[in-house]
């Protein structure tokens, strides 16, 4: 059996493509066809009017996803398909791909739509991620603040495109689930609302205390987490109480993962997250380590990646992908990246 790193290297390179593979091509990289063809009339509905006068929100776009990262969200929701596909016998095939790919990499945009816009000026104004300079460091604050919103945008469109284009009226449900817990969670009652708690909590310093800061990383961190793992089942077929089990496992993993973050700023290396350190404290934002202190933050980050691995072995399917899936869930909570 292959070890986990060397699987774990393989599906974030694996998602990176399936990612890549739906992002915006330039009028630079339309297909060629036969003028009078079937494919040439396609091809001029997708790209007709994509011209140059737009080719550099698109190169902005593309700039910010193909940077990289860890794809955890796509490596999610991959792992948690896979979890409730393997009952066919036949494993993943082609046509899996084609049904949870445009939702892994709707989930990847509209993430790093986020960290596009959280690293604007009047946010956290950041001028490194992902190891390279940031979409609006590289572009100018408006053009990051478009590429943002044509991410977002394209994420829908791309799922919509793929809802549209299936028959088979099952499928067609469990895409209309998935597409709406997607987007409830990335949004007011998600992730935008727990970035707004957050905006507003810069600066206050002491004065925020656990509820609101735990509102803040349920909604901002671990919504997209938990939406990963629950689109993933959702799309697979899961019965309903794995796709609550993962909502839990989710909710728990994403406030172990923010712990974590809030633990890395502190005693992070710069290079390695290929973003810069102390940024909290330049903030001065209240985080989980400024409120419990670091050891605290540690035990709990073991507390919140042990509660969730006990709820991953209440599944109530137990294969190879669970087993990939939990060593996901501990390999998060020592990660220096
Ligand atoms: C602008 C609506 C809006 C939201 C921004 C994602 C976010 C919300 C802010 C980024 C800052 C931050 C610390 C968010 C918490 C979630 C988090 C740790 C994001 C970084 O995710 P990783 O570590 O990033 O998975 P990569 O680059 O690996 O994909």
């Amino acid at each position: 059996m292959m070890k986990f790193d060397e699987m774990l290297a393989e599906r974030t390179q694996y998602c990176g493509e399936v990612v890549k593979s739906y992002l915006p091509g330039t009028e630079s990289e339309v297909p060629e066809a036969d003028a009078a063809s079937e494919d040439a009339r396609e091809i001029e509905e997708i790209y007709g009017d994509r011209k140059a006068y737009c080719a550099r929100v698109i190169e902005a776009m593309n700039y910010s996803v193909e940077a990289g990262g860890k794809r955890l969200r796509p490596l999610l929701m991959l792992a948690a398909y896979r979890i409730f596909c393997e009952g066919s016998g036949d494993g993943f095939t082609q046509e899996d791909e084609d049904i949870v790919g445009p939702f892994m990499a709707a989930i990847e945009m509209i993430h790093t739509y986020s960290l596009v816009h959280d690293d604007l000026p009047e946010m956290d104004n950041d001028r490194y991620r992902r190891g390279q300079l940031t979409t609006h460091a590289k572009y100018g604050a408006g053009m990051a603040v478009l590429a943002g919103d044509g991410l977002l945008n394209y994420a829908y469109e791309l799922v919509a495109s793929t809802l549209a284009l299936e028959q088979d009226p099952e499928l067609r449900e469990r895409m209309v689930n998935a597409l709406f817990i997607l987007a409830s969670n990335a949004g007011i009652d998600g992730m935008v609302g727990g970035q707004c708690a957050d905006l507003m909590a810069e600066g206050r310093g002491a004065d925020v205390g656990e509820d609101e800061l735990m509102y803040i990383h349920t909604h901002k961190t671990a919504c997209m987490i938990e939406s990963a793992l629950m689109t993933g089942a959702v799309l697979a077929g899961a019965p309903e109480e794995d796709v609550s089990s993962l909502y839990m496992i989710g909710e728990d993993l994403g406030i172990a993962f923010q712990i974590r973050d809030d633990i890395l700023d502190v005693e992070g290396n710069a290079g390695e997250l290929g973003k810069d350190v102390h940024q909290d404290d330049r903030d001065n934002k209240t985080t989980y380590v400024s409120l419990f202190g670091m050891d605290k933050a540690k035990e709990d980050v073991r507390a919140y990646t042990d509660e969730a691995l006990e709820l991953t072995d209440s599944l109530s399917v137990s294969n190879e992908e669970v087993g990939f899936l939990k060593q996901l869930i501990l390999e998060l909570a020592g990660r220096t990246k």
